[in-house]
């Protein structure tokens, strides 16, 4: 949640979801996606009789199971939500109580809804007002609801005031923290949600540590390595509390200088090399772009164990080195899915022919780039009872993943990890079928835990906290209130949640801040003994002794502090959530009401354009057509492991695109037939036209799971023998527009225009 976690994970989980009265989708689709956790959904409509409610462009998969749907018009979710809220505050149907006790910033929200009366929504949005009003009594009148999304909210340039308001419309209703409520984010890879709590972020450290001198103190003595030692890895010291380039933006970083590119800010110096191990290249928008970057880069290295298909797109010749990776079978440890619970994975097969799992890639690069003791020694290492780092008696080699899975529970605190030990992750798995479906309690062995030990799981004998936020029951049974992140007060109002929040069974009434030494022996009311003091550290971020969580949980309290959710977000360039036209608009009127940000310099070291870009001409008059980027449920993200399946490239052996009859009629493109794209970006891809009603007229939808042609041309007698997939075709991200969101970078894939033509 973009206010507390500042990530998104699920506040619930996907069984929970059957508790659920009501479900409303903004931008999933996981009958298609998630096809899985998706039997969650209909099952609440059977148990509950639960709406299902899809607010998607496109009539999708999904919404052919909802109750209600909205076929909205790309990028306005922001007018669509505010819509709902007017009608709720019009009503009296918002949860005053809730809001009164944990919400910071409600009444400026109120006040922007007033703006969006359910004409205007509909004149923005393309959905009627009856639409709005009947989605709007159903959700806010079947309690608790549960909000899903995923990349129809996050990939725009206003994605985060997306995913902001979405929170903001549950707390309204008093649906965070609730069993059957909450902002349930489906997570896209497997283990993205992992990935994301390690740090492979542009814009922090492991655990959603920041980048300050302090953070980085507290790795330096965790690993147990010379903090000054660091610093001297780093051009200098000041380049460590810097945010690095953003995958959306490499090739930014490779093209800078060149006529009419972004410019950079990155020491002076262009980047020379890349190395991958996944993907992310062809997956990403500008691919006339990427692959000139590609071309320009002295050195390549993909590790995969398929060919990579950049490799394929780039004319490069030399010095481009694939690396066959080992995939998950070949290897084991554990993964962290979507609700934020671990799950260990045991080898299958030994890894085959000459591929490496990654950490063993990684070892290697460490050791010939000499680092390789430093990078390893913290698997060494453990937490005395005195809050010191020592090495653990008689211990000289690691045993991986174990004493890499103990590392991370020993080092991240911020989100609770400290639990997550391999012995217990290793239980959890082992016993699985001993959990209930709905709530993931343990029965007989693995009674008194949740399954895969949700974080914030704070103790080793912790039982993992199965719904973020809830109060109803004891911080040792997974309850908390809202985190404590940003102060005390703002504007004079304090950020505590008020005397009559307390979390059951807790020692302290009502609200408190995050804990610290400083401020312990106040707020918990205790006294420390001479030796506590000594070993404590200065918060219990940073505390290796421990003993500010083992307090906490003496006191029933969270150690993060039980704090108001925050409406409003003082940093941000819209302190609260604001429609923005989208870059590359289909209502050039609007985009003049609605104008995008100021344009952002050194936005994760690249300069990116915004209003600027967006007011220079009229768009939507050569490229009238909004154009769709997603997903199909038999490839998966660039498609390269799929479509090289034999079968499941014969389920869609040919890039496509979904258009309506009556769009292609105009253009004189028939059904079967191939058609272009044109881009604003001055790019094109040539495909296969797909009759389609799922898209209205003014709309077309493409999937991005296709590599290997570029603007027309076959590329795929690049590949080494034996290697090509059965299925190739042109890349959606050669012809998705320019544009970014203004806080993460994610790129604008959900929300550009595009122009057809019969090829
Ligand atoms: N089969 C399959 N499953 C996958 C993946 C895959 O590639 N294939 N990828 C995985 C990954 S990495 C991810 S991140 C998830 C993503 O899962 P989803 O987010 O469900 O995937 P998408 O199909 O990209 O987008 C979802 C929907 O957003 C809609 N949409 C587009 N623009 C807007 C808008 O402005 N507003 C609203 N409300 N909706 C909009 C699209 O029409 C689409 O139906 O899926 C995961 N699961
Ligand atoms: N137009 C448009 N573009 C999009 C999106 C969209 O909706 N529209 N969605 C965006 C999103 S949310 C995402 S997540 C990306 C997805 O795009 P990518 O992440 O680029 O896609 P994948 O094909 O999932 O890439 C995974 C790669 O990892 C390799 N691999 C598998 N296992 C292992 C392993 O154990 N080790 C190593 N080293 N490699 C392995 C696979 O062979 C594959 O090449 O695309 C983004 N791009
Ligand atoms: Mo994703």
């Amino acid at each position: 949640m973009a206010n507390t976690w500042g990530y998104g994970a699920m506040t619930n989980s996907l069984g929970d979801i059957q508790n659920a009265k009501a479900i409303i989708i903004f931008g999933a689709n996981p009958a298609v996606n998630h096809p899985v956790g998706f039997q969650h959904f209909l099952k609440a409509k059977e148990r509950n009789n639960a709406q299902l409610i899809v607010i998607d462009p496109r009539f999708t998969k999904t919404a052919a199971k909802a109750d209600l749907f909205a076929q909205i018009r790309p990028g306005t979710d922001i007018a669509f939500m505010y819509g709902m809220l007017n009608i709720i505050f019009a009503n009296g149907w918002e949860d005053k109580k809730y809001i009164d006790g944990r919400v910071y910033g409600m009444d400026d929200i109120r006040k922007e809804a007033a703006k969006w009366s359910a004409e205007k929504v509909a004149d923005v949005t393309g959905v009627s007002a009856e639409k709005l009003i009947q989605i709007t009594r159903v959700y806010a009148k079947s309690n608790p609801g549960t909000l899903i999304w995923a990349m129809g909210l996050t990939q725009h340039t206003t994605g985060t005031g997306n995913t902001r308001l979405a929170p903001i419309l549950q707390l309204a209703l008093g649906n965070v923290g609730v069993e059957g409520g909450g902002t349930n984010i489906l997570r896209g890879h497997d283990n993205v949600q992992g990935a994301t709590d390690m740090g492979c972020l542009a814009d922090n450290l492991p655990g959603y540590y920041g980048l300050g001198e302090g953070s980085w103190k507290y790795f330096a003595k965790s690993w147990g390595i010379d903090y000054e030692w660091l610093v001297g890895r780093f051009k200098a010291k000041e380049w460590m509390s810097k945010k690095g380039f953003s995958l959306a933006r490499w090739y930014a970083g490779v093209l800078a200088g060149k006529p009419g590119e972004d410019a950079i800010h990155n020491a002076d110096t262009n980047l020379k090399a890349l190395v991958v191990l996944g993907n992310g290249i062809t997956s990403i928008s500008q691919q006339a772009k990427v692959k000139e970057a590609l071309d320009n880069l002295e050195m390549i290295v993909l590790a995969d164990p398929f060919v990579n298909e950049a490799a394929i797109l780039t004319d490069k010749k030399d010095d481009v080195f694939l690396l066959p990776a080992a995939t998950q079978f070949e290897t084991s440890g554990y993964v962290v899915a979507t609700n934020r619970s671990a799950q260990w994975r045991y080898q299958v097969v030994e890894p085959l022919y000459e591929s490496k799992p990654d950490q063993e890639i990684m070892f290697e690069l460490a050791k010939k780039l000499g680092f390789y003791d430093e990078f390893t020694k913290a698997m060494l290492l453990e937490e005395t009872p005195d809050g010191k780092i020592a090495q653990v008696a008689g211990k000289t080699t690691f045993v991986w993943p174990d004493d890499a899975t103990n590392e991370i529970a020993r080092i991240i605190k911020t989100i609770g990890l400290t639990g997550w030990t391999a012995e217990r992750i290793k239980k959890h798995t082992d016993n699985w079928h001993m959990f209930d479906e709905v709530t993931g309690r343990g029965f007989g062995p693995m009674k008194g835990e949740y399954y895969g030990l949700p974080w914030p799981c704070w103790t080793k004998t912790h039982s993992g906290s199965p719904v973020l936020y809830n109060t109803n029951i004891p911080v040792s049974e997974g309850g908390m209130g809202f985190r404590n992140r940003f102060g005390m007060e703002h504007n004079g109002v304090s950020q505590m949640a008020a005397e009559s929040v307390s979390v059951k069974g807790s020692k302290i009434k009502g609200g408190h801040p995050e804990i610290t030494k400083a401020n312990i022996e106040a707020v918990l009311g205790i006294k420390l003994t001479d030796k506590e003091k000594e070993i404590m550290g200065a918060n219990w971020k940073v505390d290796n002794s421990n003993l500010i969580v083992k307090k906490c949980m003496e006191a029933g309290i969270a150690p993060y502090g039980n704090a108001r959710a925050r409406a409003i977000v003082w940093t941000f360039p819209d302190q609260i959530p604001m429609h923005r036209e989208p870059l590359h608009s289909s209502r050039t009127d609007l985009a003049k009401e609605f104008p995008s940000f100021a344009d952002k310099p050194n936005h994760y070291r690249v300069d990116t354009k915004y209003v600027s870009l967006q007011q220079s001409k009229d768009f939507a008059k050569e490229f009238p057509t909004n154009l769709i980027t997603g997903r199909l449920v038999n490839l998966n993200g660039a498609g390269v492991e799929n479509r090289a399946s034999k079968y499941l490239a014969a389920l869609t052996p040919e890039m496509f695109c979904d258009i309506h009859p009556d769009l292609a009629h105009e253009h004189g493109i028939r059904d079967g037939g191939m058609m272009w794209i044109h881009s604003p970006e001055g790019t094109k891809i040539k495909v296969k036209a797909k009759f389609s009603f799922s898209v209205n007229p003014d709309r077309i939808f493409i999937p991005f799971h296709f590599a290997g042609f570029f603007q027309g041309e076959d590329r795929t007698g690049n590949f080494p023998e034996g290697t090509k997939p059965y299925a190739s075709g042109e890349s959606a991200g050669t012809v998705t527009n320019y544009g970014y969101d203004i806080i993460t970078q994610i790129p604008e894939t959900k929300g550009g225009l595009c122009r057809v033509e019969k090829a």
